[in-house]
């Protein structure tokens, strides 16, 4: 085997292909969100409807994953759905990367990997729900999602609705400011918490359009600036939830993931469906809410980037 030569990774799909010659807005999608973030049959429903979004606002999805150990650059309906419903994949950082890819294994992307595979794509910008981040705690368990570094260290822009406050979303914002990444708020000043449109946390700089987001990031790249920047997207008013409620849901989850002795890969996992059994699925609602209002904002966004 060829290790040197990319083409013996990567799969793109054909959509995908084509975006490429034409120099089509591309949008890279995580896997992660499909296989362990989302129920079934949710998930499929949610990364559909996200691609479907993406095309109608002018660019062209790439939902990544590893499917028997090939870089999958863009997936196929029937692939969605083998990520949605196999209990055979595998949550993919960086650190089980190339791991997955050598023994043929199913892996989903998390933030940190669909940045991998979106760099070796040379996509420019992914849409997701919410960031990984420095988790409560994190002074003692050293828990910090490598979505951060990832973020820091590549040519990207990723839209999200800030990060869910099982995080430290604080000290999230410490973290990001240390690597020099630009925290950009979408018509807000306030970092939004996932669930709802605002954290106690101010953003570095409110953004008012589409153009403007990508107007700072091609110019961070233009000067050398290597790195990632985040555009936080507020959840839409009619979808966000109550925030007492859903801070004693996710203060519930993190008790018993403690009493359980979660931890590693299974802690944002074990949280993510235990708020969402606390919320009898109102949480699910609003995930998919705000992840296709993500969709949207970086469609718009990309054509700006592929100018
Ligand atoms: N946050 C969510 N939903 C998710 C995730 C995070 O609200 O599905 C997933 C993303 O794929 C993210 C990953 O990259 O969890 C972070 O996992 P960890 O904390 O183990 O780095
Ligand atoms: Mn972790």
């Amino acid at each position: 085997m060829n290790f040197d030569n990319l083409k013996n990774y990567l799969e793109f799909s054909d959509e995908v292909k084509l975006a490429m010659e034409q120099n089509k807005p591309i949008v890279a999608l995580e896997s992660t969100i499909i296989s362990h973030g989302m129920p079934y049959p949710q998930n499929v429903e949610t990364a559909k409807a996200c691609e479907e979004i993406i095309r109608e606002n002018g660019a062209v999805p790439a939902t990544t994953a590893i499917i028997g150990g090939k870089i999958k650059i863009g997936l196929t309906d029937k692939e969605i759905e083998f990520m949605a419903t196999s209990k055979d994949i595998i949550k993919t950082s960086r650190r089980d990367f190339a791991y997955i890819v050598s023994q043929g294994l199913n892996g989903a992307t998390t933030v940190a990997s669909t940045i991998i595979a979106a760099r070796l794509a040379n996509i420019k910008i992914f849409v997701t729900g919410g960031l990984g981040g420095v988790h409560r705690n994190a002074e003692v368990t050293f828990d910090i999602s490598r979505d951060l570094e990832e973020l820091a260290a590549n040519d990207i822009m990723i839209v999200c609705a800030g990060c869910k406050s099982i995080l430290d979303i604080g000290l999230t914002l410490e973290y990001l400011e240390t690597k020099g990444v630009p925290v950009f708020g979408y018509q807000t000043e306030y970092m939004p918490a996932f669930f709802t449109r605002k954290s106690e946390f101010k953003v570095d700089y409110k953004i008012n359009n589409p153009k403007e987001a990508a107007k700072a990031a091609l110019t961070q790249w233009s000067l050398g600036l290597k790195g990632g920047i985040l555009l936080t997207n507020p959840i839409p008013e009619k979808d966000s939830m109550d925030e007492d409620k859903i801070n004693s849901a996710i203060e519930t989850a993190l008790k018993e993931a403690e009493d359980k002795n979660i931890y590693g890969k299974e802690t944002t996992p074990f949280l993510l469906t235990k708020v969402l059994e606390a919320t009898e699925g109102k949480s699910l609602e609003a995930n998919i809410a705000l992840v296709k209002n993500n969709a949207r904002l970086g469609a718009e966004v990309s054509k700006y980037l592929y100018e």
